[in-house]
């Protein structure tokens, strides 16, 4: 999303990328020198000359206060701000709040399954009871942990359904009564969607963006991927490694999960029209 939000405002950037501890043994995010700029020991951190910033979405905000070279506001003072707020809290991975609660934690159980598959394939047992130890974010360590040996992915991203049928509904909607983009115009929201979205893209849902039912939406995703920010802040900066490991998980074939999916989708609309 930071990367998005960059690449929108036109702003040049030197880029640390740091190997985290869920796929590099070297766990880096843990480091004591990476400890003293986010104490979480989670990314993104945004260092902006001396003035550390913390948070996607408090991020997104300070380099929207920035003027690069391209002439945007991410936060227009014409849309109505409360929905922005509530939809970039619903769509960032916000601390505290349960998987499959909001967008933001509804998609990423549907990616867990490379989250298990990565932890079990780089690190070693003592490793991840290392990154159990260490992790400042207690529940990061334990979920991990977790992660190394069982897989929790079917009854996790089963609990997400709902949240995540009903958000797509509720986007399809907005869309149609305010399009082209979220709010009408351009705004931070759109760069948390587009993220939303190539996740599904990548866990092999995007069928779910193109559907029949949902019109607005398809027309709105082809908007997004269209934007030079989608190709800048994500389908370029993914390298082999990242490809490679998502390709061996979701491999070429939909989703296990897409069929009920469309199901609910399908079912919820006819309620509504009937
Ligand atoms: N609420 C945070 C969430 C950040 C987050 O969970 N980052 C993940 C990567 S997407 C991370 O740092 N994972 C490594 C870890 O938890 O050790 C934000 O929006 O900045």
């Amino acid at each position: 999303m930071v990367r998005v939000a960059l690449a929108e405002k036109g702003l040049s950037y030197e880029s640390k990328l740091i190997k985290l501890c869920d796929q590099y043994p070297e766990a880096e995010n843990l480091s004591p020198e990476y400890l003293a700029i986010n104490p979480k020991g989670i990314v993104p951190s945004l260092d902006l000359d001396g003035e550390i910033v913390l948070e996607s979405t408090n991020i997104i905000k300070r380099i929207n206060s920035l003027s690069g070279d391209i002439n945007i506001d991410l936060w227009p003072d014409d849309v109505d701000q409360e929905k922005l707020n509530a939809w970039v809290e619903e769509t960032t991975l916000t601390d505290g709040v349960p998987f499959g609660k909001s967008l933001g934690t509804a998609i990423p159980p549907f990616s867990l399954i490379l989250i298990n598959k990565m932890i079990q394939k780089y690190l070693s047992v003592f490793q991840t009871i290392k990154v159990f130890w260490n992790h400042p974010f207690r529940e990061r360590g334990r979920f991990f942990l977790v992660m190394k040996f069982f897989n929790i992915q079917k009854p996790v991203a089963a609990q997400s359904y709902k949240v995540l049928a009903k958000s797509l509904m509720e986007i399809e909607t907005n869309l149609a009564e305010s399009g082209p983009f979220f709010l009408g115009k351009f705004s931070h929201i759109d760069i948390n969607l587009m993220c939303c979205f190539h996740r599904l893209t990548d866990v092999k849902l995007d069928k779910l963006l193109d559907l029949e039912e949902l019109p607005n939406l398809s027309k709105y995703w082809k908007l997004l991927k269209g934007r030079d920010s989608y190709k800048i802040g994500i389908l370029n900066f993914l390298g082999d490694k990242e490809y490679g490991d998502i390709n061996s998980v979701f491999g070429k074939e939909d989703s296990m999960h897409l069929k009920p999916l469309i199901k609910m989708i399908k079912d919820e609309e006819a309620r509504t029209t009937s």
